[in-house]
């Protein structure tokens, strides 16, 4: 199993990112990847009483679970030694990446599940931008499954006004209470002066997509899939990122607290990659 990219990150990769707050990158893992990785959702999904934590989404239409990562296994293998630490470091431009979290996302065939938009800065504890989520397809995924989508660029209005979302349509309630419920984008995608591009990716097992945390994103339903769909998200901690509180912020398992303003380290928060010291980032 690969453990640096099959392929160099690109300009291209970057200035996507950069641009849209969203890329999607193929081919960077082989196949090996993508076949342990299947073995080990199927075995996660007939045992997930072993793992402690489900996300707020979690039911039979739509199997949510997190920090697989922090048993051992072919998780934990994933986040610590396979190439996506180094393929979040070198799209964001970062000396060094932490891990953080890992959150398995399965919808059966049929699932009338939908993902209603949010963007996740909503729940971390954390100030800063480089705390992204990288979402590896691990089963063919298409509009039919229930695709993600992406309302593209928007996340640097957000940036620029400090907007942070209410998410309380989810089990839970996320955000601070005074804050904008997220809007509806597929009501405003049909608006004639919206002026942002929703994209959203057919992917093949291995293919990813990075998104910032301030990038609206959503998913629709498997009714008429002919695969279930399955991504396993992971999010990174980079360079700018600080312990933060905010209302309706999700705990962290296992932290008590961390100072405010500090960057979040330790055995919860591994560095998985670094930037050798050949490559300086200007
Ligand atoms: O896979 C999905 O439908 C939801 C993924 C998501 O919202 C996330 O990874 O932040």
């Amino acid at each position: 199993m690969n453990r640096n990219p099959l392929l160099p990150i690109s300009a291209e990769h970057q200035a996507t990112y950069e641009r849209d707050g969203v890329v999607c990158v193929r081919g960077m893992f082989d196949q090996q990847w993508c076949d342990e990785l299947n073995k080990a959702v199927t075995d996660a999904v007939e045992h997930a009483d072993r793992y402690e934590y489900t996300g707020p989404s979690n039911s039979k239409d739509f199997v949510s679970i997190i920090y697989l990562w922090r048993h051992s296994g072919l998780f934990r293998d994933y986040i610590l030694e396979s190439p996506a630490a180094e393929i979040v470091g070198r799209v964001l431009g970062c000396q060094r990446i932490r891990a953080f979290q890992d959150h398995l996302f399965i919808k059966p065939i049929g699932s009338p599940h939908i993902m209603p938009w949010h963007h996740d800065m909503t729940t971390w504890p954390m100030s800063g931008h480089q705390v992204p989520t990288l979402w590896l397809a691990l089963s063919p995924v298409t509009q039919s499954n229930g695709r993600l989508e992406f309302v593209a660029g928007y996340y640097k209005k957000l940036v620029e006004e400090h907007t942070i979302f209410r998410a309380s349509y989810l089990k839970g309630d996320f955000g601070p209470s005074a804050a904008p419920v997220c809007p509806d984008f597929n009501a405003l995608r049909n608006e004639p002066d919206f002026d942002h591009e929703i994209v959203g990716y057919d992917l093949e097992p291995g293919d990813i997509v990075l998104f910032h945390p301030r990038t609206p994103h959503g998913s629709g339903d498997a009714i008429n899939a002919e695969h279930p769909r399955i991504g396993l998200s992971s999010r990174w901690i980079g360079d700018d990122i600080r312990w933060k509180h905010r209302e309706g912020a999700v705990d962290v398992p296992g932290l008590d607290s961390l100072p405010v303003g500090e960057h979040p380290s330790g055995e919860l928060f591994p560095v998985v990659w670094e930037r050798p010291a050949s490559e300086a980032v200007a």
